[in-house]
């Protein structure tokens, strides 16, 4: 990865005004961390999948949870924070066929250098900050297409963020995608997740099989499953921290939610000894079946917002 300079950075996109600020700092490896603070929010990004690392609304606790042990290194994806899965979902072809076993799970631009296109200073109380990446750059092989990607991220009181896939080419293209969220929990045993009652999902712990959800979901045991059709509101009901993360999202019609549990994440390597109870993934996807098919000429749009409740 050609690192980019951090002056360089600093000069053409860097922001002040009284103690709010977007800047850029050398992170781990020598990866370029953008560092961002407004009226209502502080974040960090990494250039490395354009990959949120932290938010946390002011007067709150972190939102986004970010393994002890997670790597940042070029080529490397970081476990934790928000992975930009991308053009296809889990494993290659997994539900669409054609399935090439070398290429990796969740798509190549979560391990790709993003470059930075504008930061915009909002009024004070939200500052976005927009990347792009080149799909194609050395990823020929995998995806010949002609496609532009971008991904807008908008901190302040609400996290916000919107990846855009534009159909460059002559032919439609088709993708599977996701926002993989890990979200800080106080203590996996005391949460809920509310919005997913009554909808089917494909249990990848068991060969993919059609399930039914029955109720809020509790977790108590490792959990990996793509829930189908659901494009509405998914609330996390944390007691422990006594908040309630609501998620809303448009342009995706899956949900994927995950813990590996204690035994899978052990074999993990990078996601910290005890790091399964204080996370849970619920991601923003077209996964599996629910892939989006892009006409010459046409884009799509994949927006997440994150906002958190306290419950008292
Ligand atoms: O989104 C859930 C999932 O696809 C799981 O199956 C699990 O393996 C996880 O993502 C992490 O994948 P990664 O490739 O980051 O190790």
């Amino acid at each position: 990865m050609n690192t980019p300079d951090i002056a360089k950075l600093n000069d053409e996109f860097a922001l002040q005004r009284g103690e709010n600020y977007v800047r850029f700092q050398t992170g781990r490896s020598g990866i370029p961390l953008v560092e961002i603070r407004n009226n209502h929010a502080s974040a960090a990004i990494s250039l490395l999948g354009a990959h949120l690392l932290s938010w946390i609304p002011r007067g709150e606790k972190e939102v986004i949870w970010l393994s002890a042990a997670a790597k940042i290194e070029p080529g490397k994806s970081i476990r934790g924070g928000i992975p930009v899965c991308w053009p296809w979902f889990g494993a290659h072809g997994s539900f669409t066929g054609n399935a090439n076993p070398n290429f990796p799970a969740h798509g190549f631009v979560r391990t790709s250098n993003w470059d930075v296109i504008c930061t915009e200073d909002l009024d004070g109380d939200r500052t976005r900050i927009t990347f792009t990446t080149e799909p194609q750059a050395g990823n020929q092989h995998m995806w010949p297409a002609d496609t532009n990607l971008q991904l807008q991220v908008t901190i302040g009181e609400k996290l916000e963020m919107e990846l855009i896939t534009h159909n460059n080419g002559s032919q439609p293209i088709t993708i599977g995608q996701a926002l993989h969220t890990y979200f800080r929990v106080g203590d996996i045993s005391k949460v809920l997740v509310f919005g997913l009652e009554d909808t089917d999902y494909l249990d990848k712990l068991a060969g993919f099989k059609r399930k039914q959800q029955i109720g809020p979901l509790s977790i108590s045991e490792e959990v990996d499953r793509i829930y189908l059709d659901t494009a509405n509101e998914c609330v996390i009901e944390d007691r422990s921290l006594k908040r309630n993360i609501v998620i809303i999202k448009c342009g995706s019609n899956s949900t994927v939610v995950w813990n590996p549990w204690r035994e899978t994440a052990s074999k993990m390597g990078d996601l910290g000894e005890d790091g399964y109870k204080t996370m849970l993934c619920v991601e923003s996807c077209n996964a599996a079946t629910d892939v989006v098919t892009i006409a010459p000429g046409k884009g799509h749009h994949l927006w997440v917002q994150y906002q958190v409740h306290e419950t008292g």
